[in-house]
């Protein structure tokens, strides 16, 4: 008898996969494979069911003869000990991201005489409803507080990038990118104060109130899945902090990032350019605490930012602070710099772990460029923020098509680099 393989990475059994497995069985015995949650969460695909549940789906299907964990989204080490003759699979796979797994296992096929079938993907009313209820479902806020910390658990280094509107929250959610062989993508959403204020044409002074930043998150997750980090400034007073984490926490958001700062906050990235005022380490715990005890939920974090190196008060100081803020109940800590070396940062973070192996570290390497995000991890870094590369990418681009129509009273000119307009009426899908 032949062994068929086949590998789901579904939280819901549909038409579809059934079709899978009756196509499966025609050329022998289908062993399905249930992709694991560390896989699945770097894939677009995160679970909002248990893996021992969706283990439970596959095992229940009819045709099934076996029911294994695949570890990997490559499939080499699954191919390696199950030597399948046949790996089965939706013919989505032929194009797009996913292109690469499927050239990946042709040529592990390859090797030993295997082969492919593609099994035309099934477009039914069902599956498309059931396709978009799995992502509905994964927007829900009960599902996308907690994936911040899924995430923190599952991977070793989490990558946040900013958004800033729906269409930026888009980018972040669906870029995918191939290389090597392997899938990469962004992992969480940053919602910065610096690029929030920059899109609204303000200064990042905590003008832009709470009220307007909650509406850049709510289009933000209209339109998304991914766990959102609010940059939280100061967190203001500690008396209105507490009502802050309800709501945010209420609506989904995943964590706030609050800076030990206080009065008129600047831009971090002035330094001691201008003047800005560290808060105390009593007042900051104790805005901490505050927090803490608002929150119903274990899913939602507040995370301390220290200001020490930007303000040039010293890694004593900065390590002084960390640990009172842990102390306070912060459930990260974020510490920033702004030269262009790493090495403050590697310092901090090397000290930091000593006496700390748990509490996650955050840095956001907008000066320190260089530094990749594994060079990060290997000091002990959990989440890398990209703070605000989509806003300086995007300025330029669109001040340079502004002046270049004005220069030429026509726009045939800026023509050739811009976005076809069948692209942009085609960008946003819809329902
Ligand atoms: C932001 O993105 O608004 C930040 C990070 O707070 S930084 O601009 O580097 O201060
Ligand atoms: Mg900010």
């Amino acid at each position: 008898m032949k062994t068929v393989y086949t590998c789901f990475t579904t939280d819901v059994i549909h038409e579809g996969h059934r079709n899978i497995i009756r196509q499966a069985q025609k050329y022998g015995q289908v062993v399905v494979g249930v992709l694991a949650d560390e896989a699945m969460v770097c894939f677009d695909r995160f679970p909002t069911i248990s893996f021992a549940q969706r283990m439970a789906l596959a095992q229940g299907l009819e045709g099934v003869s076996r029911v294994v964990v695949q570890k990997d989204i490559l499939y080499d080490e699954i191919i390696r000990e199950l030597r399948p003759d046949y790996v089965v699979h939706g013919d989505n796979w032929c194009a797009g991201p996913m292109k690469a797994i499927r050239d990946n296992v042709e040529r592990l096929l390859g090797a030993y005489g295997g082969t492919i079938v593609d099994v035309p993907y099934t477009r039914s009313e069902e599956v498309s409803r059931i396709d978009r209820r799995i992502r509905e479902r994964a927007a829900m806020p009960e599902f996308r507080r907690k994936r911040l910390r899924q995430l923190l658990s599952l991977r070793p280094v989490v990558k946040a990038m900013e958004a800033h509107s729906g269409l930026t929250g888009l980018i972040v959610e669906k870029t995918v990118v191939e290389q090597d062989g392997r899938l990469d993508q962004f992992d969480a959403m940053w919602v910065s104060s610096l690029c929030d204020s920059t899109a609204k044409g303000k200064p990042d002074i905590e003008l832009v109130d709470l009220s307007s930043r909650l509406r850049t998150i709510d289009d933000i997750m209209e339109v998304t899945t991914k766990p959102i980090i609010l940059d939280g400034d100061t967190g203001g007073l500690a008396e209105h902090f507490l009502y802050n984490v309800r709501t945010l926490e209420r609506m989904g958001v995943s964590a706030v990032i609050i800076e030990d700062k206080q009065g008129l906050k600047k831009n971090s990235l002035f330094g001691t350019e201008v003047r800005q005022t560290q808060d105390s380490i009593e007042n900051f715990s104790e805005k901490i605490r505050t927090g803490k005890r608002a929150q119903l939920t274990d899913d939602f974090m507040i995370i301390a930012r220290i200001e020490s190196l930007i303000l040039e008060r010293g890694m004593d100081d900065a390590l002084k602070r960390a640990e009172a803020f842990t102390k306070a109940g912060a459930d990260g800590i974020m510490i920033h710099s702004r030269r262009r070396e790493p090495d403050e940062i590697f310092e901090f973070c090397g000290r930091f772990r000593a006496s700390d192996s748990e509490t996650p570290l955050v840095v956001v390497p907008t000066s320190f460029n260089a530094v990749t995000e594994e060079e990060l991890a290997a000091h002990g870094v959990n989440l890398v923020i990209y703070a605000n590369q989509l806003t300086r990418s995007a300025f330029p681009a669109m001040q340079q098509t502004a002046e270049d129509i004005l220069r030429f009273h026509r726009a045939r000119e800026v023509d050739q680099r811009l976005m076809p307009i069948r692209d942009i009426i085609t960008l946003i899908d819809e329902l």
